[in-house]
């Protein structure tokens, strides 16, 4: 049944993946195998293949949202069942922005390797960033960006992490398409990644999980 589950992520078959992860809690599988036996090892080959240039970002949405088909199923029972995640993030698109689809990509694929993901949505605030730091304490904050005219509020994102004393409680990672990795060490960010594979690469380097 993991196995029907890993495929259906792989070939992006929504219905398909939300129908088996309830039939395999149903069977009395533990909600913690059929995440790190099923959904995180379909979204591993499904980043590993867009890396090697197997997939486009079409194909990786398709797996990603049949991933989250399966994850409104399994979240409850995960919650329930104390299943340890490996870590939490914050993600939102900065004030006056409206592009979401490359950050629900990030949002999606890093819950797909197990993270607890809190989605703020787009034209996120700098106070607002701030807000959900203080309120669900994350092990990383992730802001993404598509317009150059509003990539520079993710400095003042920062700044105001440093004025509510919060900078050193959190790891910031930034990316979207004007982003690069010396923007990204210019405004003192702890990491940049270019594609939503390499953003779960690198937050669990940041974090040191595997
Ligand atoms: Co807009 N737009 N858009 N747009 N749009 C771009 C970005 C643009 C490059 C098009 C162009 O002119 N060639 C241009 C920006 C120019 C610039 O600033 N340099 C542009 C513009 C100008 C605008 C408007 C100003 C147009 C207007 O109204 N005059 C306007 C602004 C609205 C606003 O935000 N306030 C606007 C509006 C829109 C739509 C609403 C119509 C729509 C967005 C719909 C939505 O997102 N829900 C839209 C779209 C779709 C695009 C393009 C065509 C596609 C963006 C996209 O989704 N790419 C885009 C042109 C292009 O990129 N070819 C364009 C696919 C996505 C998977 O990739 O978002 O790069 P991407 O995400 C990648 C990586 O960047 C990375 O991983 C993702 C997955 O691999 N990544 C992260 C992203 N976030 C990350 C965060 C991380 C790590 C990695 O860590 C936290």
């Amino acid at each position: 049944m993991l196995e029907e589950l890993k495929k259906a992520v792989l070939e992006g078959e929504d219905e398909k993946a939300a129908e088996l992860t309830q039939k395999a809690l149903e069977a009395g599988i533990e909600p913690g195998r059929i995440l790190n036996e099923a959904l995180v090892p379909a979204m591993e080959i499904v980043g590993k293949e867009y890396e090697d240039g197997k997939r486009y970002v079409p194909e990786m949405l398709i797996s990603a949202e049949a991933m989250k088909a399966a994850m409104a199923v399994l979240r409850p029972k995960l919650v329930e069942s104390g299943v340890k995640l490996k870590g939490k993030v914050v993600i939102g698109t900065v004030e006056g922005d409206l592009h979401d689809i490359g950050k629900n990509l990030v949002a999606m694929m890093l819950e797909g390797a197990g993270f607890e993901v809190i989605d703020l949505g787009v034209e996120v605030t700098a106070e607002r960033f701030v807000q959900a730091v203080k309120e669900h304490k994350p092990d990383v904050l992730g802001m993404s960006a598509l317009l150059t005219t509003t990539m520079i509020h993710m400095p003042e994102v920062i700044e105001a992490l440093k004025a509510a004393g919060l900078r050193e409680r959190v790891k910031v990672i930034v990316g979207g398409a004007p982003v690069t990795r010396e923007y990204a060490e210019k405004i003192g960010a702890d990491g940049y990644a270019p594609d939503a594979a390499s953003a779960v690469e690198l937050v669990k380097q940041l974090l040191g999980v595997s």
